[in-house]
């Protein structure tokens, strides 16, 4: 049989960034709030997550690559929130802050975890940030430490082969 890669919940030793954005500020607040706490439960030093404020959900993208480009990061979390108007304003802003953050993972190779809400309404935005549908801030953070734990794991075994 061959291997299985997995990730180990311990974030202990990492550095992180995190990447938040001024736009929707009451609820992006709470989802970084949500994921300091779960990298910190995780075992990640308080002082070891260092957080940066992009204006909207557009310039996330950019930043988060910034951030990993420094070399200085395990990881980065993405966070935001963009909501739903008359206008297809929406799907550019939503549009890029996906694909902007998938791409910039691919090409630094370090890990970056997506917790940009992308929702039609306020109140679908605070069911997610912590009421009853979770914190997406929290789960972009046990994604992230998932991700690099696993990256690790497939490292050693090639460093092992
Ligand atoms: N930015 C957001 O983060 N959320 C939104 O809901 C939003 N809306 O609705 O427009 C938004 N727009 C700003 C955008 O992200 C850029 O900051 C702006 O276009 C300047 O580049």
């Amino acid at each position: 049989m061959g291997q299985i890669f997995e990730g180990a919940m311990s974030g202990a030793g990492l550095k992180i960034a995190i990447v938040a954005t001024r736009w929707n500020e009451f609820i992006v607040e709470r989802l970084t709030a949500g994921a300091k706490t779960a990298l910190v439960q995780h075992g990640v030093n308080e002082d070891a997550i260092d957080v940066a404020m992009a204006p909207g959900a557009y310039e996330v993208p950019f930043v988060a690559r910034k951030l990993a480009a420094t070399g200085r990061y395990h990881g980065v979390v993405a966070l935001g929130c963009v909501i739903r108007g008359a206008t297809p304003h929406f799907d550019y802003v939503a549009g890029e802050a996906a694909s902007g953050v998938a791409a910039a993972a691919r090409d630094t190779g370090v890990p970056i975890s997506f917790g940009v809400l992308t929702v039609d309404t306020i109140e679908q935005a605070i069911e997610r940030a912590g009421t009853k549908a979770g914190n997406k801030g929290c789960e972009a953070a046990l994604a992230l430490i998932e991700t690099i734990t696993l990256c690790r794991s497939i490292d050693r075994s090639t460093e092992e082969a």
